[in-house]
């Protein structure tokens, strides 16, 4: 049968399951990938199943998102996740060896394999040639153990590109002019495969960037082939022995084909609060802007960094604007010092952050009030910024740096700026000291555990009926950043009591409270694509903690359900939308027998004790996961409890 690129690494790792389209296939995983804001609950869950080897051919913990340690709590993280990752056979990647996936990409990425990250932008791996998928901590500890992952065998688009980016034309572009096609929701259970005559005239950075925010189409994952492209990056990072050649057969089917011509393409935004909110730079020319930032695992790459630069050089940042700019990498940071482009970014006024998240995540660098922020990252959600009313637009490097020496969003194609030629290196700076890897010696370290450290909650196993409360009705496109902001809360993820105070907080405060306060099980009912974006568990994780047995919802996106289940929070679809109107906060909702419609697969009916009307929801699940809803989770299933 000739196959396609997603089917080929599919099938080859294919461990259980048949491989048809939409039924649940368990694969073998080949690398995995932790941060620290998941990573903590990974590791604590890895050692609570009590798994004691790593079993994958790689796994890696990356230290980036919490790196600005107000407090002892990030630092006593590190250290718990340094030690446990030397006790049990992971690479450890110290902080400020930058981004999981910039790093991941230039050191450990291989074509052909499967990645699974507790981040939701581990598709990024896809610009590289591999499935990679994002998924909750649990999932990636499971993997780590040697355990299988589980997904709908998927949907495969194939985006024929063709012809060649013009001048200034980004690959930021590209995948905005995919967000514009594909919309944010509706994609669960797609992944997408590049392919065509113009794959070629992108590098691999540039195919990881269109990767990376595919996360936000809420596809799985994005992959593209492993050309002499590929390889010469590979070459060029001294890992040519990892490079295999990757395409798809001549003939192979797909179940949409999106025809895309690069020569079309112009320089585009994602205006607020929604990186599927497109618009056109030229539309945007003149507006104001108050800040720029220029860096997350979107756009950080050397190529991305020396065009700043370039854009930079002999300017300075114009007044009442703050350009801040975060290497992706400590590799991109070390070539830029010896090479003189950061001396021509700090000369302009940029002032230089730390190759990690920050800004990204809303760990500092918050705009002004009201202020207008570009930036080049992935997700402008509302308050993510940790500005609630900041208006916060994603845009290309390029545009970036120009606003930020005009003060204002200027078309570069109008420009007076001489457009940069910044070619790919024929060698990066490989440098891996700033990893520690695993050893015989170090499978002794102690395992240090502080203050902030502990125990993943526990959950009981589903009630036998359902005596629930809704105690928010919420619309659509609800994000996990929505759910549990991050921000100045993330230092508290290891925490679960402490951080679960912050539930809802920016949609209702009192949500915690109430939860923790109600005799009912409590029930969260909300619109389309619940649980977009971040792959933080802890979504799902605190929920529990507040006692929520159900999420009633239009849609969901694919790694929030799989963390709901995980979590033994049940998610359940309205067989008729309409009846997302018919419950309000407050209604009483019943079910007999509601562990049983889990264990034994019995149709889910929902009675509204106010209106006395019954609700058909959607629960389509596979036995496997029924068993775990039942069970109240998967650490519950695994340990048999
Ligand atoms: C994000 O971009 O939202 C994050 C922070 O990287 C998250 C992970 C997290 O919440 O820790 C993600 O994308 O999964
Ligand atoms: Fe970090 Fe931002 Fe990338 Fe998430 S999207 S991994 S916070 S840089």
């Amino acid at each position: 049968m000739k196959q396609n690129i997603v089917e080929k690494i599919l099938v080859s790792h294919l461990k259980e399951g048949e491989y048809v389209k939409g039924r649940e296939i368990g694969i073998r995983i080949d690398q995995t990938l932790t941060q620290d804001a998941t990573g903590t609950m990974a590791y604590l869950q890895f050692e609570a199943m009590g798994l004691k080897d790593i079993k994958t051919d790689l796994s890696v913990s990356y230290v980036d998102h919490n790196t600005v340690q107000v407090g002892f709590e990030n630092a006593d993280d590190h250290r718990y996740l340094r030690t446990v990752a030397a006790r049990y056979g992971v690479v450890f990647s110290r902080p400020g060896n930058g981004i999981c996936h910039q790093v991941h990409l230039e050191r450990f990425g291989k074509p052909g394999t499967t990645l699974l990250g507790s981040d939701s932008h581990t598709p990024t791996g896809g610009g590289i040639g591999q499935v990679a998928i994002g998924a909750g901590g649990l999932d990636v500890a499971v993997a780590m153990g040697g355990g299988l992952f589980y997904t709908a065998a998927p949907k495969v688009y194939l985006v024929h590109l063709t012809g060649e980016l013009k001048p200034w034309v980004t690959a930021k572009d590209v995948v905005l002019k995919m967000l514009e096609l594909l919309t944010t929701k509706g994609n669960v259970g797609v992944m997408l495969e590049y392919g065509g005559p113009g794959v070629k005239t992108l590098s691999v950075p540039q195919r990881a960037t269109i990767a990376n925010m595919g996360a936000e189409m809420g596809v799985t994952c994005s992959v593209f082939p492993s050309d002499s492209v590929t390889k010469k990056f590979m070459k060029a990072q001294s890992r040519e022995d990892d490079w295999t050649e990757l395409k798809a057969d001549e003939g192979a089917a797909y179940d949409r084909v999106i025809e895309l011509d690069l020569c079309e393409i112009e320089p585009l935004a994602a205006a607020p609060h929604s990186p599927g909110n497109v618009k056109k730079i030229a539309d945007l020319a003149g507006t104001a802007v108050d800040q720029v930032c220029i860096g997350s695992c979107t756009n950080s790459s050397y190529r991305d960094m020396m065009t700043v630069a370039a854009i930079l050089k002999g300017h300075t940042v114009t007044p009442g604007l703050t350009l801040g700019i975060a290497p992706g990498s400590r590799q991109v940071l070390q070539m830029l010092a010896k090479n003189g482009a950061l001396a021509d970014m700090i000369g302009a006024g940029a002032r230089i952050l730390e190759s990690a998240c920050g800004f990204c995540i809303g760990n500092h660098f918050s705009p002004k009030s009201g202020g207008v922020s570009l930036r080049t990252s992935n997700r402008n959600f509302e308050a993510r910024s940790g500005t609630a009313d900041a208006q916060v637009y994603l845009v290309s490097p390029e545009v970036a740096a120009l606003a930020a020496l005009t003060g204002k969003f200027t078309d570069p194609r109008k420009s007076h700026v001489k457009f940069p030629e910044v070619h790919e290196p024929h060698e990066f700076l490989a440098d891996d000291s700033m990893f520690i890897k695993p050893t015989a010696a170090l499978r002794k370290t102690e395992v240090f555990r502080g203050p902030n450290i502990g125990e993943p909650p526990k959950n009981d196993r589903m009630p036998e009926s359902l005596n629930g409360e809704v105690m928010i009705h919420v619309g659509d496109k609800v994000t996990t950043d929505h759910i549990m902001p991050a921000g100045a809360r993330l230092k508290y993820r290891s925490n679960v009591p402490k951080y679960a105070q912050f539930v809802f907080e920016n949609v209702d405060k009192t949500f915690p409270d109430r939860c923790l306060k109600s005799k009912s099980h409590n029930i969260i009912v909300a619109g389309e694509s619940y649980g977009q974006g971040s792959s933080r568990e802890h979504a799902a994780m605190c929920p529990m903690f507040l006692g929520v047995k159900a999420v009633l919802a239009k849609s969901f996106e694919r790694i929030h359900a799989a963390n709901l289940i995980n979590f033994g929070i049940a998610p359940l679809t309205f067989s008729n939308p309409a009846d997302y109107d018919q419950v309000q906060k407050g209604d009483k909702l019943t079910c007999a027998v509601w562990h049983d419609a889990f264990a034994k697969g019995l149709p889910v009916v929902l009675r509204n004790e106010r209106t006395g009307a019954e609700i058909d929801c959607v629960c389509a699940l596979s036995e496997r996961q029924r068993g775990i809803l039942a069970s109240g989770g998967l650490l519950n299933h695994t340990t048999g409890k």
